[in-house]
């Protein structure tokens, strides 16, 4: 059975979904435990693609079809997740901030956290502050991770967090940001818990703040 876990992990790193997708149906079949399958096989895969392209062997396309090699097999693997009550890493909630249509950064920053474990609540793009209060309210994710691609939506990732703040929900949740033109310093003028650079550090800063929290 270590060979199929194998077969999962290489089937995720070089992006083939169709052989994650066979791979992890013989492996529950052969009554393996989900946990296992999703650590070892799939997570483990994702840090490697991670570590990948921050050392530039990596680009960006290359993540994506592991990043969806991933989701085929988290298609699977889901519903036994589910069954044998095993929690995931977190909840984030993750969107485009409002007005801003780019969508593929977040995209890859959602695939990259749902390969780290976590649980994801897609908002989509041109997400109004106001859809962030009422999900922090009624989902309690541990995350909200802002995305923008535009000098001129940045502003309002400084709004959505204002947001929070008056409807008291701020200190509920760990506001993360990224997209091309946000920065470490844009971070902190905006009061935000982190700033991401790229997916793979996004996944880091989630779980290190998880760890804090
Ligand atoms: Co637009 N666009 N675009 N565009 N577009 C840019 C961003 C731009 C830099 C192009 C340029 O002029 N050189 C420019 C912005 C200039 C600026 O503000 N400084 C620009 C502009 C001006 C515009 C329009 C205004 C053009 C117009 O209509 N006049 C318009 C705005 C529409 C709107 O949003 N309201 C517009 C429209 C579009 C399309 C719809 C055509 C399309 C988007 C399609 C889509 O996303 N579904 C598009 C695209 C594709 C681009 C470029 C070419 C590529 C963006 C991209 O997907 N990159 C872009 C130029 C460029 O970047 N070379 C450009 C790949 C992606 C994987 O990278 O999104 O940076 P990125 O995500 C990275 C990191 O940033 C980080 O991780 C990701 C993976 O490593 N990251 C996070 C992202 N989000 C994160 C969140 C986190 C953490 C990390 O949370 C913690």
């Amino acid at each position: 059975m270590e060979d199929i876990l194998h077969e999962i992990y290489n089937g995720i790193l070089n992006g083939e979904s169709k052989t994650v997708e066979a791979n992890v149906r013989i492996a529950l079949e052969n009554k393996m435990n989900p946990k296992e399958i999703l650590d070892q096989g799939m997570v483990s895969a994702m840090a490697e693609v991670g570590h990948r392209f921050e050392i530039g062997e990596f680009y960006v396309p290359e993540m994506l079809i592991s990043a969806r090699a991933m989701q085929v097999g988290m298609g699977i693997l889901k519903s036994h997740l589910k069954d044998a009550n095993i929690a995931p890493a977190g909840k984030v909630a993750i969107g485009t901030v409002k007005g801003d249509l780019h969508d593929i950064g977040k995209n890859l920053v959602s695939m990259m956290l749902e390969g780290g474990g976590f649980e994801i609540l897609d908002l989509g793009s041109d997400v109004m502050p106001e859809i962030i209060v009422s999900v922090v309210k009624e989902f309690s994710p541990d995350i909200v991770a802002l995305s923008a691609l535009l000098t001129t939506t940045m502003p309002n990732m400084k709004v959505t967090i204002e947001a929070l703040k008056a409807t008291n929900l701020r200190e509920k949740v760990k506001v993360i940001i990224g997209g091309a033109p946000v920065t470490e310093v844009y971070a902190q003028q905006i009061g935000a818990d982190g700033y991401a650079p790229d997916a793979s550090r996004a996944v880091k800063l989630a779980k290190d703040l998880i760890g804090k929290r």
